[in-house]
């Protein structure tokens, strides 16, 4: 049984790598040096042995300083590997069998090449090492292999010298930034690159490359389009440049996660690099314009400077998610950007925070690092962040960018170092903040108004609770900036003065909220004001205010700030669930709503992306994040027949505004017109606009047009979807990202017997179970995107995932744990879908021989706490 590693156990590396030189021969087996220079740490008194990571390795040789060991003279059991302290060298021959690596960590196979994942603990898998991030070391390495089966030869850093011995070659690649090892990578393989190139600030000319299979050369446009806009953007918002020669991104088709950011070469998941009008939709090129700058970011933020210990990983993730979410904000179509990524953070990140495996921030303890890299590291790191940029303004929080980049390049630091850097200069003490690291939950803030004409003031009284997480039960109050604004009865924001001021200080405020009680009273508020609360979503929080209807419809109607005007449309649709979830008659959406729905999709000046995302109904996750414990059935079937109710009531408008729209040719009029299909095929409507929405299919002139109408017409079933699902894999039949499109539309379709579309899902010649995009779009997507079907009375939709997740328990626990992650919610519904989801748990938990990621993942989602 494993112990957990715990953040108060750490302790200092036991002694400094200087360098490491790296030599890997691939022939039919591969082979691999690792040369070691080492040195004591200053003040450590040496041990008598070294243990080195060392993962399912065949240890060939090894030298300790220059002397060749006997096998007595060290041991290894397949994880470790000890040795006699070194004085100043340590040299290892390892045998590694990366064809049988269906894991993706460490060194694997794809498409005929080899390629690496070492983030979190891969490396170790490669070569014996101290392999833990405050271990930083310079890298050379030297690859060797047959010329033609692996014409392209890659690593971190400036390739230095290459060479050809008969039908083999090698290449030397030198990195002079010292970097711990889960940055390293090397790529062997036969692919097509793409060239272009980029200016630093300073005048310094950057090679860029963009590796791709062969005959893709087209899609890789907006991925170097893309870096090139966040290289610029990072030198002009944080003053910092590109310190190597050559920045390449490899895309490969298997791979556990989005990208890697390893220093100099990225390596990406094919889905977030090749796109091309025709393959793929708005929403893609959206996404490879954020993961590419987010891996770019990273180059400063974590490469540069890097955590000393897993647990600080919010430092560098939290961090780079805040810098990816303001690059696309200032992207063109940006202005709905905070709007998705608050989306996002409340359909997964508050729902993580409610259950089983609640964490903090910065967790405390964990049996598998890559059951961490989570939503609340990730997007409630990235907001946590954002507080602390916004509290201390946006020339304050540069000067703090700038100090910590200055204190800590080069350096393996803690979440204390960046809090700390990032007040100095503005003598702003955040270290309140530091409990947002340290406490899992998302804090309940109950606010009430209350407007007193007499004495002609208006008192905001909030409260705080973060309700218990596993393993904590009591929790403090946390600062929490709460943007602010009063709408008069026109709509305008009135000047605010705080009791005790002598003047109004502006027409938006942020307050902080930092007791568990905390009253704000303004001064002459002649009559009751509709408070526009958590502007911006200035802090991630669950808002519980006393706003009626009416409130919630002026807030829409008048609130400039787009955040608040979403908020107050996902209210309207939640409020109207609840009637509907707790009354037996027909209940829905009030007259004055349909009205206020009205009014959006009637504004001609309003953005159409804008009005989009006000006409959305809340994702599914995110009300069962609000009815907790429901029927989860009879809450999808609801928000269904919610749906169909606008749909109906608004039926003109919605084929008006998308005629309207069809004479234009961009991304935000896609978006409206996809919106208003939506509305028109809509249970009840649909049998009217079949023909529409297959004409949009037939006749679309882009991805995103023709998967929405896709989509809609498969969810419905019947000849037109058949016919379109076989045009749409005639069409694209050999292009295995988009497949993964016309697979996960299908997992996800609601009509028809899904389980026996799933089983031919699988059973089509494309799909495999080790290729993680495509258990994502088939597995991933059934379980997360098809609620009546996943959530069937019987249990038959949990069975069915339960038995695709024993199946990748060998195979890949990374992605079996993580899909796993879907049943840990079985306490937010009512029985029977609550006890069918525990006892497929149960059942997975009973499997012999699980890997530590899995255990720790069920053995969470059962915990009694
Ligand atoms: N740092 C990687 C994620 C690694 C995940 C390891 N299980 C990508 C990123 O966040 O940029
Ligand atoms: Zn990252």
């Amino acid at each position: 049984m494993q112990t957990p590693k715990r953040l108060a156990d750490y302790t200092p590396p036991p002694l400094e790598l200087r360098s490491i030189h790296l030599t890997i021969r691939f022939a039919e087996q591969v082979e691999v040096i690792g040369e070691l220079a080492v040195a004591p740490r200053p003040g450590r008194s040496p041990d008598s042995v070294l243990v080195l990571d060392a993962e399912d390795l065949e240890v060939l040789e090894v030298a300790v300083d220059g002397r060749v060991l006997s096998p007595q003279d060290y041991r290894y059991d397949g994880a470790h590997l000890e040795i006699p302290w070194p004085e100043t060298s340590v040299r290892t021959r390892v045998r590694i069998d990366p064809d049988r690596n269906t894991r993706l960590e460490g060194l694997f196979p794809c498409g005929g090449g080899y390629f690496t994942q070492c983030e979190a603990e891969g490396f170790r898998r490669i070569t014996p090492y101290l392999d833990r991030p405050d271990v930083l070391a310079p890298f050379e390495v030297t690859l060797h292999a047959d010329r033609q089966r692996f014409p392209i030869l890659l690593a971190n850093g400036n390739c230095v010298e290459t060479g050809i011995e008969g039908d083999r070659h090698w290449a030397r690649w030198v990195d002079p930034y010292p970097k711990p090892a889960y940055l390293f990578a090397v790529v062997a393989a036969d692919l097509a690159c793409v060239e272009d190139r980029f200016v630093t600030a300073s005048g310094r000319e950057v090679a860029l490359a963009c590796y791709v299979a062969h005959g893709l050369e087209d899609r890789c446009g907006h991925a170097l389009d893309s870096l090139k806009a966040a290289m610029r953007w990072d030198e002009e918002n944080y003053g910092r440049e590109y310190d190597l020669d050559r920045y390449m991104i490899v895309a490969v088709s298997d791979f556990n996660m989005g990208a890697m950011e390893n220093k100099g070469l990225n390596i990406f998941n094919s889905q977030f690099v090749l796109a091309r009008p025709d393959t793929a939709t708005d929403d893609d090129y959206h996404h490879i314009a954020s993961v590419v700058a987010h891996e770019y970011f990273h180059n400063w933020t974590g490469n540069r400077i890097t955590c000393r210990d897993w647990f600080q990983l919010s430092l560098k993730e939290g961090l780079t998610v805040f810098r990816d979410q303001c690059f696309s904000a200032d992207q063109p179509g940006g202005a709905v950007q905070r709007i998705r990524d608050v989306a996002r953070l409340k359909a997964m990140q508050f729902r993580e925070d409610a259950g089983p495996l609640a964490h903090p921030v910065r967790p405390e303890s964990y049996l598998e690092i890559n059951n961490f890299y989570t939503a609340t590291v990730y997007e409630k790191g990235a907001e946590v962040v954002r507080m602390m940029a916004n509290t201390l303004g946006p020339a304050a929080f540069r000067r703090g960018m700038d100090r910590y980049f200055d204190r800590h390049d080069g350096q393996a630091v803690t979440v204390e170092d960046f809090v700390d850097a990032l007040g100095t200069d503005s003598g702003q003490d955040l270290s309140d903040f530091l409990i947002w690291y340290r406490q899992a939950g998302t804090p309940r803030l109950a606010v009430r108004g209350v407007h007193d004409p007499a004495n002609r003031t208006y008192t905001l009284e909030f409260c705080q609770h973060t309700p218990p997480t596993p393993g904590q039960p009591d929790k403090q109050p946390v600062p929490i900036p709460v943007r602010l604004a009063l709408l008069d009865a026109s709509g305008e924001p009135l000047p605010l003065r705080l009791s005790g001021e002598d003047r109004a200080n502006g027409h938006e405020r942020v307050l902080v909220v930092r007791e568990a009680t905390t009253r704000f009273c303004f001064e002459d508020v002649a009559v009751p004001p509709v408070p526009s609360l958590l502007r911006g979503f200035s802090a991630p929080v669950h808002l519980a205010d006393d706003l009626t209807l009416a409130d919630r419809l002026h807030l829409l109607r008048h609130d400039r700030d787009p955040m608040v005007r979403w908020q107050a449309a996902q209210q309207v649709w939640i409020a109207a669930l609840q009637q509907a979830m707790t009354s037996t008659a027909s209940a829905g959406l009030a007259p004055a709503a349909i009205a206020g729905f009205a009014s959006v999709l009637d504004d001609a000046a309003l953005d159409p992306t804008l009005a989009a995302e006000l006409l959305a109904l809340p994702a599914y996750e995110t009300l069962l994040d609000a009815f907790a414990p429901a029927d989860p059935y009879r809450l999808e079937s609801l928000r269904q027949q919610l749906r169909s109710q606008l749909a109906r009531e608004l039926e003109s408008r919605w084929a008006a505004r998308y005629a309207a729209l069809a004479g234009r040719d961009d991304p935000a009029a896609r978006a409206l017109r996809n919106r208003c299909l939506q509305f028109l095929m809509a249970d009840g409507l649909e049998v009217s606009y079949r023909g529409l929405c297959r004409r949009q299919f037939d006749e679309a002139g882009t991805m995103t047009e023709r998967l929405t109408a896709l989509a809609l017409l498969v969810d419905h079933g019947g000849e037109d979807a058949e016919s379109a699902l076989a045009a749409f894999h005639e069409r694209h039949a050999h292009d295995d990202l988009v497949l993964d499109k016309w697979f996960r539309i299908q997992a996800q379709a609601r009509h028809g017997a899904a389980l026996a579309r799933l089983d031919a899902l699988m059973a089509h010649p494309a799909f495999r179970l080790t290729q993680p995009n495509k258990v994502r779009a088939v597995v991933g997507a059934f379980a997360h995107g098809n609620p009546l079907h996943f959530h069937a009375p019987d249990g038959s939709g949990y069975a069915w995932v339960a038995d695709r997740i024993a199946a990748l328990v060998s195979l890949n626990p990374q992605l079996a744990a993580r899909l796993a992650g879907v049943f840990a919610g079985w306490r937010d519904l009512t029985p029977p879908s609550r006890d069918l989801m525990r006892a497929q748990l149960v059942r997975l938990a009973d499997l012999p021989g699980l890997p530590p990621d899995l255990i720790e993942v069920l053995g969470k989602a059962l915990a009694d706490n």
